[in-house]
């Protein structure tokens, strides 16, 4: 049944171009049920039937944004294509000869095979499904780490097996089980640690146990977790200076102060053992209406660069591929997963900022076009540059990663 669904959505809302962007749930969910009808699908596939009505509502909305992408701005120079099409796309991690892994918070892990097909975009392969929001991965030597909400899991040997995945070896199952902020994102630093943030499981609280509101670090084999960094709410993106190996990372500001405070963040976080500053200030120096004073005379490390309220910085790039112009090398690329406790929504969208002396200097929009009239047709999460220096796009709203390439002036 799933095959048929498949071609029959294609037909609709792919097939020749002629109804793009046209289709409607409703519509959907209609031919949906003819389909069965006409196959006589009894009662007790219903819940497969369902299941097909999901996929159905991917493939739709993934063909509209297809059909949406002229709509998005980018410098002279810049284009935008689509890459893949990933239901639920969160964060990104390359690994070898090209295949690059995405994680999701619905359950699914998925490998991106870097030969093109004919249609110009790649093939996905789903390498895991039924996991606990499965939203960070980082690969290594070989095998894929994958972060759930409470366990790090590693797949060896990936890269050979993408239709024969390994039982996952359980790397660290000690974490919060939390579902607030619960899913994480992950990467491996310059010091061949695994990074693991653990949000705040609130919008705002005060927890005894520290390793709330934390970024750990801890070996490949599990052993070792250590606070490495205190105070940040919630960060779901982060990579090292690759000039001087500093750890910078977004994170997300509070919500229910209104629409314009508090700002999100860029932090930079040159060492061990620094408090940047949550739940007591709010970006370089906005003390929290509630626990503002609870935070005593400690120093705390204010951001590199304070962000527009709500726009949600996920995931983070220094970018050091070829192909962008000289003026983007070493510079920081951020996605904007996009406001929902905003009056005006803002954000869905990829900003750059760009760094001085090691130091956040300015910050710029590189691409937007998601929003449109204050509805989103898609929400950026993270970014990844490929070996040839274009660079990836994921988006869970869409279900789709894209491609940026510089082409020249
Ligand atoms: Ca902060």
């Amino acid at each position: 049944m799933g095959k048929i669904v498949k071609m029959r959505v294609e037909t609709v809302c792919c097939g020749n171009g002629s109804g793009a962007g046209e289709t409607s749930f409703g519509r959907i969910i209609g031919l949906a049920a003819g389909i069965c009808r006409k196959l006589s699908v009894p009662a007790g596939v219903i819940p497969a039937f369902a299941a097909g009505i999901g996929v159905l509502f991917f493939w739709a909305a993934g063909c509209q944004a297809k059909s949406r992408l002229g709509e998005i701005r980018l410098p002279p120079g810049f284009s935008i294509a689509l890459y893949a099409e990933v239901p639920n796309a969160r964060s990104m991690t390359l690994g070898e000869k090209g295949i690059l892994y995405v994680g999701t918070r619905t359950g699914e892990v998925y490998a991106v095979l870097p030969e093109e097909t004919a249609g110009g975009t790649h093939r996905v392969v789903r390498i895991a499904q039924g996991l606990h929001r499965p939203n960070g991965v980082a690969y290594r030597e070989g095998s894929l780490y994958v972060a759930e909400v409470s366990r790090i899991l590693r797949y060896d040997g990936i890269g050979s097996r993408l239709s024969d995945p390994p039982e996952p070896a359980v790397v660290n199952d000690g974490f919060p089980k939390d579902e607030h902020h619960g899913w994480k994102f992950i990467r491996f630093g310059p010091d061949g640690m695994l990074y693991v943030p653990v949000g705040a499981p609130c919008n705002i609280c005060e927890k005894a146990d520290s390793r709330y509101a934390s970024i750990l670090r801890m070996r490949p084999d599990g052993t070792g977790i250590e606070i490495f960094a205190s105070g940040v709410r919630n960060t779901v993106g982060f990579d090292w200076n690759p000039a001087t190996k500093e750890l910078w990372f977004t994170d997300n500001g509070r919500d229910m102060l209104g629409d314009d405070i508090p700002p999100d963040e860029l932090n930079r976080a040159p060492r061990k053992g620094l408090h940047f500053g949550f739940p007591y200030l709010h970006g370089k120096g906005l003390p929290d209406p509630e626990f503002g004073k609870r935070g005593g005379d400690r120093p705390f490390t204010p951001p590199e660069r304070e962000l527009p309220a709500h726009v949600a910085s996920l995931g983070m790039r220094f970018y050091t591929g070829p192909m962008f112009p000289r003026e983007y090398r070493g510079q920081i690329f951020i996605a904007e997963h996009g406001s929902w406790n905003r009056s005006t929504p803002t954000g869905y969208r990829v900003t750059l900022v760009r760094l001085a002396g090691g130091r956040a200097a300015g910050y710029e929009t590189f691409a937007e076009g998601w929003l449109q009239g204050g509805e989103a047709w898609g929400r950026p999460v993270d970014v990844q540059a490929m070996p040839d220096g274009s660079l990836l796009v994921s988006d869970d709203k869409a279900g789709l990663i894209y491609r940026i390439t510089y082409g020249g002036k």
